[in-house]
């Protein structure tokens, strides 16, 4: 394995024969993104005035990420991606039933994902006719009978409903309620996908699914480690508070595969002073590029030195009380850690022990710290004991229940967290899921079995033991591994109904029969019979807001998420009394009070509260280090491996050739959704079909800058997985590692990759060859 030992990457050096954006993040950049979907997306007349109120109170809360919005809101409180989802939306194009009638599905199937979401606002209900391969118009009283009747006649066990993390609280709520009410729970939803690797281990570390900071910790921290998110991109407001807890003295240290620009330095673009002398703010002190999935490594190393300290000066470095009361397992975890060599450390996690030694020396120079962590961590095979060391390294300084320290996961889809505490959840928790609570309330009776999560749902479709998908949002087709098998096996179902604002390709595959019911979005105006209605979500520090639109909706014809899950449940339930969707549906209020009663911990006073400026405060058992864990105690996890990838992956001597890849979100997309083709803040721009890699490893395999490859999954289960015509781009990445973008290479992962124990796809960490074409 020597090969790989003596390439270690400094914390500071930039490849400079590979492409980096010139520019800091914010800045002059982000106004010119944001300017570049206004120009060309058609912007209707209503899109600046709903910026200008963007997650301010009575305003609309962003419909792109999870990040919180403080109770005293810049002038302009949104960022380059919040306000080119807020353009998105508020397009004036249309896809109308005459779209539909130009195009057939066929024919749409050979567009672009960009091209059929810029075709604009989805505008009536509309059927598939197979025999004419195109959708039709249809009214939405057939719609719902249609439905509801072919519903009725299924065993509720083989539907599926999934949510993606758009949906306000309110109708996430009833969804939650319709699926048990009907007789399953299988509620999939986007975090399956995501931050399910927090919902189920964090809960056994800590007893708590959710991360315990809120925004005043990031005021009173002293250092913050980051791990896999890419802040820059995915939730661009959250710089802002970097750069003021840099601005105080915060030491910021990452660790990345790559080098991306939001930890490197921000131009503050609300700061008229600092986008005209442009001297940008750099945020991360030290900025490692670990090795894909060597996050177990690097936080074992850090954790060895803590213990070389303590034993060189005892009572200096460990919070020796907090592990005593708070904690349990720091024995088992303490001795598996001192075994570890420095050899297999520095080999796993590509960085060298004088690397890691500097993250550790800024660990013990502060009193309190904060460990953040995205997708680098959570969709690993073992991001379990990822997360898990990461636990580990903030337990051992009492880095939980006080001001200014914690863990905090940086939640994905806006909604994804609030959708989670108010009931769309397959796995029965009492949390969550107050079985007796809701069978009295509703005159119900709850199924007791856990339900499908995504993966699972994916394998009863390949299965064919699932035979209906209703989607709240999202676009499966492309988000789910193994796309190929996915793709070919879902218009096998019996039913498909697309509650969706945009035309996306999970709405290409029809099942037998399909239904695409178009919905109000966020931003838009939505009027009942009782008057303008507002909805809520949760951020990811668990704060709760109302969110009100104001752009007029694109077609009359269009209902609310509310609406609609009122009508299909209308449709397919026996008629009872408690389930009053006609009243919810008129008075969204009415439904908070269901909410209310239904989890009074955490939404006592729900609607007094919905505007509440920087949103209410739903509470976290950890950070009064209330452990809600079976002993009763925070958790040490004891490492047992130093590599979160799969045993298929990671270096090794015998098959040099085989590469881990990591597939990426650029600058210019929002999940599925493909805004445009420029990732600004890597210096890429052009195409997505690209394979990323090192200079170095292009040399050792042969490669050529611009050459076209193919990349073949390296897992041998008997099913040939290969994606061809990607251009290999010279970039900066540790060795042995290939990058390329999300949703283009997700059938290189394997639907049985994931996280072993909550199902999360491991889509930063599957083995691939890259082989010339
Ligand atoms: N504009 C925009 N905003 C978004 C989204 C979007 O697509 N566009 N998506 C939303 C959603 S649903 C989510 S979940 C979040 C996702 O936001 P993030 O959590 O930031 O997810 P990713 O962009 O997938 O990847 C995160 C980072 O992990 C790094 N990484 C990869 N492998 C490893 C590893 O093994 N270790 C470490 N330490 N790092 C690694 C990658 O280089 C990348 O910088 O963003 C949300 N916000
Ligand atoms: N390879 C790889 N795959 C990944 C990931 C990765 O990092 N790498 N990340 C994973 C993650 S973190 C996630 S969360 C999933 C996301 O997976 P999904 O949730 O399935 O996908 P999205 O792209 O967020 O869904 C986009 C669609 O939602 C619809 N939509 C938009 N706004 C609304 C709305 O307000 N209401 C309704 N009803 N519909 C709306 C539009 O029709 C749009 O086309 O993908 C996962 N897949
Ligand atoms: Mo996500």
């Amino acid at each position: 394995m020597a090969e790989y030992e003596d390439q270690k990457h400094s914390s500071t050096e930039h490849d400079a024969d590979t492409p980096e954006y010139g520019g800091a993040t914010g800045g002059w950049g982000s106004l010119k993104g944001i300017l570049s979907i206004y120009k060309n997306g058609d912007t209707s007349a209503d899109a600046l005035s709903i910026l200008a109120k963007q997650n301010k109170a009575h305003g609309v809360m962003c419909t792109s990420c999870a990040w919180a919005k403080p109770a005293e809101p810049h002038v302009f409180e949104f960022c380059e991606n919040g306000a080119k989802a807020t353009l998105w939306e508020a397009t004036t194009r249309k896809v109308t039933p005459d779209f539909f009638n130009q195009h057939t599905v066929s024919a749409l199937r050979n567009w672009h994902d960009h091209d059929l979401e810029s075709a604009g606002r989805l505008t009536d209900p509309m059927r598939y006719d197979a025999a004419q391969d195109r959708y039709i118009a249809v009214s939405w009283q057939e719609a719902f009978d249609d439905i509801g009747g072919r519903l009725k006649a299924l065993d509720p066990k083989s539907a599926v409903f999934y949510a993606s993390g758009h949906a306000g609280l309110e109708a996430s709520f009833l969804y939650g309620l319709f699926a048990r009410a009907y007789g399953h729970n299988n509620l999939p939803q986007s975090s399956n996908m995501c931050h399910e690797t927090t919902s189920v281990n964090l809960k056994t570390f800590i007893g708590t699914p959710v991360g315990t900071c809120t925004l005043e910790d990031f005021d009173h921290c002293d250092a913050i480690f980051f791990f896999g998110q890419n802040t820059g991109s995915n939730s661009p407001r959250f710089l802002h508070n970097l750069k003021a807890a840099v601005d105080r003295g915060c030491r910021i240290v990452t660790f990345n595969p790559v080098r991306e620009k939001g930890l490197l330095e921000f131009v503050d673009p609300q700061n008229p002073l600092q986008m005209t002398v442009a001297k940008a703010t750099a945020i991360s002190e030290h900025y490692f590029q670990v090795r894909p999935g060597g996050d177990i490594a690097v936080i074992a190393g850090m954790i060895k030195c803590l213990f070389a300290a303590e034993d060189k000066a005892l009572g200096t470095v460990l919070d020796r009380q907090f592990i005593e009361n708070q904690t349990t397992g720091y024995e088992e975890m303490a001795a598996a850690v001192r075994a570890m060599e420095w050899s297999d450390i520095e080999l796993h996690s590509g960085l060298s022990r004088e690397m890691i030694e500097t993250a550790a020396e800024v660990y013990m120079s502060a009193r309190n710290v904060i460990g953040i962590y995205g997708m680098g961590i959570t969709q690993h095979v073992n991001g379990w004991l990822s997360l898990g060391m990461l636990v580990n390294l903030l337990l051992l300084g009492g880095n939980m229940g006080r001001l200014g320290a914690g863990i905090s996961p940086v939640r994905g889809h806006s909604n994804v967290q609030g959708q989670r505490t108010v009931g769309i959840c397959e796995r029965i928790e009492s949390e969550t899921v107050p079985i007796e609570k809701l069978e009295s309330l509703f005159g119900i009776t709850v199924p007791r079995e856990n339900g499908r999560n995504a993966v699972h749902a994916a394998e009863g479709i390949l299965d064919g033991s699932v035979k209906a998908m209703i989607m709240l949002g999202g676009n499966l087709v492309r988000a789910l591994p193994d796309r190929e098998r996915i793709e070919n096996a879902w218009p096998s179902l019996d039913l498909t109904v697309y509650v969706a604002t945009k035309l996306n390709r999970s709405h290409l595959t029809p099942g037998k029969v399909s239904y695409i019911l178009p919905c109000l979005g966020r931003t838009d105006k939505d009027i009942q019979e009782g008057g303008p209605q507002a909805v809520s979500m949760e951020d990811s520090l668990s704060h709760i807001y109302g969110s009100v639109g104001s752009a007029e909706p694109p077609s009359r014809h269009l209902r609310s998420e509310v609406a609609i899950i009122c009508g299909l449940a209308k449709a397919t339930l026996p008629e009872n009394p408690q389930l009053r969707w006609d009243a919810w549906t008129a008075h969204y209020s009415e439904i908070r009070d269901l909410i209310s009663n239904t989890y009074p911990d955490k939404f006592a006073d729900f609607n007094e509260r919905l505007f509440q400026p920087g949103g209410f405060y739903k509470g976290n058992s950890a950070r009064e280090m209330d452990w809600k864990t079976e002993s009763g105690k925070a958790q040490f996890t004891v490492p047992m491996t130093l590599s979160a990838l799969g045993e298929d992956a990671g270096p090794s001597e015998m098959q040099r050739e085989k590469m881990t890849l990591v597939t990426l979100r650029s600058n210019d997309q929002f999940n599925t959704t493909i805004y445009g083709f420029e990732d600004r803040l890597r210096g890429l721009q052009g195409s997505r079909e690209v394979v990323l890699i090192n200079r170095e490893e292009m040399a050792r395999l042969g490669l050529a800058e611009g050459q076209k490859v193919s990349l073949i999954s390296a897992i041998h289960d008997g099913i040939t997985r290969k994606v061809s015509d990607f251009v290999v781009t010279a970039f900066d990445l540790p060795d042995g590692c290939v990058a390329g973008y999300y949703p283009e290479l997700n059938g290189l992962v394997p639907l049985s990759y994931h996280e072993k124990n909550s199902q999360t796809p491991a889509y930063k960490g599957a083995p691939v060859y890259v082989c010339a074409d």
